[in-house]
This record gives structure tokens, C-alpha cells and sequence, in this order.
């Protein structure tokens, strides 16, 4: 049986309710009404196998963040997560039935949105996360643990999705074709990102790898970023990564799991916004191998997020949360409509590179 959250908020010498809240897929959170608030998380432990190498991984990001806003005269109780400890001394809580909950600050003042209400809104979004880049640009890389291998490789992605297709448990296969056909149509492109970080000509660096809208928190007001958030996939990985993933959520003219497609297309003023703000923050730091492959990486990241979807709709949708039927294969759906508009807009879209 499931350890109540009352029982686990005493490992934080806290005695209260919680409410859920947030539309992450992953992990489980709640808000408690703390003063200050806090927010508890439940994480994913099917997905997040090794919790102590989430945790290590966060406390150091944050730490060294916590420094350069210090330095940088910011504000580092708003601008970057702040952990509360457990009783214990522990960054989270390893309850006896191997769940593992962690314990933040809430960040007051500011709030995460599921879409970008204007072109402005989302470019600050493009500014936070370029920023975040930005300052980790030296951060230690080889300390940070891999905690799920090959999250962005495409190509093993595309693997996975063979694999589920092949076992087609569920037997849902026959009904979802035309998705399948789409998928493998792209399979000679899977590899380009990581071809070309084994050449050479495109950089590993830190990046945070789940890039989407609704990963910073904005201020309540002004809009402006303030705070990039869900730091657990952060790992060595491409700057393509993160451009590429954020425009897949944030440049869609519907929602992620919209079921009228006709809703669904690729906004180019949406990516000349956030193109502009990114390239700000990452200046000169760029090879020119990388700017060539921007327009590309958000086609990709999205086909391979509809891949996901795909596999995961196709193993009995095991691994992204869901809130009915067929939501999978909705949001697959989405993801393939806009692989194919970008493909219409990718001369567009080097044009617009270019401009920055
Ligand atoms: P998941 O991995 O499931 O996506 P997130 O860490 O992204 O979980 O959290 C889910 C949502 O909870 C976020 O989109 C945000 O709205 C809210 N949230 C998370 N951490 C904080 C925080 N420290 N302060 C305020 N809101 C937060
Ligand atoms: C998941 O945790 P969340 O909801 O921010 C997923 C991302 C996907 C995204 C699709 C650890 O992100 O990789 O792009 O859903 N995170 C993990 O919406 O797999
Ligand atoms: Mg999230």
C-alpha cells in the first residue's frame, strides 16, 4: 500500500494536506500551504530508477546556479529551485516501499503556463531557458550522471518504437497504420543530431532536455522568466535539444493532446520570437553547424516526442501519464500533424535563422 502524504511530509517536519497540482506527465505534485508554500513532488521512480543520481544531479545544478545569480546581483531565492531538507539531513525522502519524494520552495509571484498567450510570452520563455544554458555553460559536465541514457538519441528512440510495434502487446497496431507509415517514413533523418555530434561539429554541453512551456516559471505580472524548473533530466546533450523541444510545445497553435487537427499548425512568428530571444542569450557561443541544424532540431524533437507517444500508446501507455483513453494517440497525433507543416516551413525558418 501507498505511504500517505501526511506520513511523508512529517520526514519534512510538516504536519498538513496537500493538493495536486500542475500538468507534468511524469512525476507526481502536490501543493502544501506552508508558510512559506512548498510544493512536494513524488518522483517518478519507474522512470527515475536511480533517485540519489536525480537528486546529486539537482543539488549540484542548483547550487552552481545559486552562485552565478548571486554574483550576477539576481535573486537566487526566485531565480533558481531552492531544496528544503528532509529531518533526516537528506536532499529527498526514501520511504520504505522505495518511493522518493523531494520538498522545493514554491517560487511566490509566478506561475507556468501550458500555452504561450503571445509571441512576447513565449520569447521569454526562449530567454530563460537560453540563460539557463547560458550560465551552465561551465559547469563540470563529466559530474553530472546520465540518469536516462540516451534521452535525445533519436535513432534509439525510433529502436524502441520497432520494438513496441513488434511486440504490439496490446494489440492496438492494426488501428493506428497511418501513424506507424509516418514514423518510419522519417528513419533515414533519426540519426542527423547525434551524427553530428560524433563528428564533432556539433558541441555536447549541459542542457536541461524537457524544454517545454510549462518548464519555467514566468512572473505572474510582467511575464518575464524567472525560473527554469523540472531540473531532472538535465545532462550532457545538444543545445539543438532544447531549442528544438521547446519550439515542438511552445510554436504549436493547439494543445498538445488537441483532438481537431485542423487546430494544429507550426507558428512561424511564434519561432522568429523565440529564435531571436534564444540567440540573444547564447551570443557568439554557437558553431555554425548547430545554427544550420536549429530549423531541423525542431522537426525532430518532435517527431521523436510523437514516437514516444506512439511506443508508449502501442506498450499500454506505461510511461507518460494519461487521462483517457486513446490520449497517447493523441498526442502523437499532434506531433505528426506539426512534422509535417514544418517540413512545408523549413526554408522559412533558415530564412529567419539567418536574420539573427
Ligand atoms: P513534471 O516532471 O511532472 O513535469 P514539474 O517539476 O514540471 O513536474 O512540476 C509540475 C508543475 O508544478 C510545473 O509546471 C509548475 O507549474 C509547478 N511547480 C513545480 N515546481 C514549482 C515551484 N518550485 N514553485 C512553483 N510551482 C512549481
Ligand atoms: C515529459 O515531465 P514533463 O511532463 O515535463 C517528458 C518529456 C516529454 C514531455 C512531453 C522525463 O515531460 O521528455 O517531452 O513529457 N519527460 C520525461 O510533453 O520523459
Ligand atoms: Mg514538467
Amino acid at each position: 500500500m501507498e505511504i500517505g502524504l501526511r506520513e511523508i511530509l512529517r520526514h519534512f517536519d510538516i504536519e498538513m494536506e496537500t493538493v495536486p497540482y500542475g500538468n507534468g506527465h511524469i512525476n507526481a505534485t502536490y501543493l502544501v500551504e506552508t508558510r512559506p508554500r512548498t510544493i512536494l513532488q513524488r518522483i517518478n521512480t519507474d522512470i527515475f530508477t536511480d533517485p540519489d543520481a536525480v537528486m546529486e544531479n539537482i543539488e549540484a545544478v542548483t547550487a552552481f546556479l545559486r552562485k552565478k545569480v548571486t554574483e550576477a546581483g539576481g535573486d537566487p531565492s526566485r531565480e533558481v529551485l531552492t531544496l528544503v531538507p528532509t529531518v533526516e539531513g537528506k536532499s529527498y525522502y526514501r520511504a520504505p516501499d522505495g518511493s522518493a519524494y523531494r520538498l522545493y520552495h514554491f517560487i511566490e509571484g509566478t506561475r507556468s503556463f501550458d500555452r504561450a498567450e503571445s509571441a512576447a510570452m513565449f520569447a521569454a520563455s526562449a530567454h530563460a531557458f537560453g540563460k539557463f544554458q547560458r550560465l551552465l555553460s561551465d559547469f563540470p559536465a563529466e559530474t553530472l550522471h546520465e540518469v536516462i541514457p540516451r534521452f535525445h538519441d533519436t535513432s534509439d528512440r525510433l529502436r524502441q518504437f520497432r520494438e513496441a510495434l513488434a511486440r504490439d502487446e496490446k494489440g492496438r497496431a492494426a488501428s493506428v497504420q497511418e501513424e506507424i507509415a509516418f514514423a518510419l517514413s522519417y528513419a533515414d533523418r533519426v540519426g542527423v543530431i547525434t551524427d553530428a555530434i560524433a563528428d564533432g561539429s556539433v558541441p555536447l554541453r549541459v542542457t536541461h532536455n524537457d524544454t517545454k512551456l510549462n518548464n519555467v516559471m514566468l512572473d505572474e505580472e510582467t511575464h518575464e522568466g524567472v525560473c527554469v524548473i523540472d531540473l531532472d533530466t538535465v545532462m550532457p546533450g545538444s543545445l539543438l535539444y532544447d531549442f528544438g523541444d521547446a519550439l515542438r510545445f511552445g510554436a504549436s497553435t493547439g494543445a498538445e493532446d488537441e483532438i481537431d487537427l485542423s487546430k494544429i499548425e507550426f507558428d512561424l512568428t511564434y519561432f522568429e520570437a523565440f529564435t531571436e530571444a534564444f540567440l540573444a542569450e547564447m551570443g557568439s557561443d554557437m558553431t555554425s553547424r548547430e545554427r544550420e541544424l536549429l530549423p531541423f532540431s525542431a522537426q525532430l524533437m518532435t517527431l521523436e516526442c510523437g514516437m514516444r507517444f506512439l511506443t508508449d500508446y502501442l506498450n499500454g501507455d506505461t510511461y507518460f501519464r494519461i487521462h483517457r483513453e486513446h490520449h497517447n494517440l493523441d498526442r502523437c497525433r499532434t506531433q505528426f500533424k506539426l512534422v509535417a507543416d514544418i517540413e512545408k516551413k523549413l526554408t522559412a525558418m533558415a530564412e529567419i535563422v539567418a536574420k539573427y
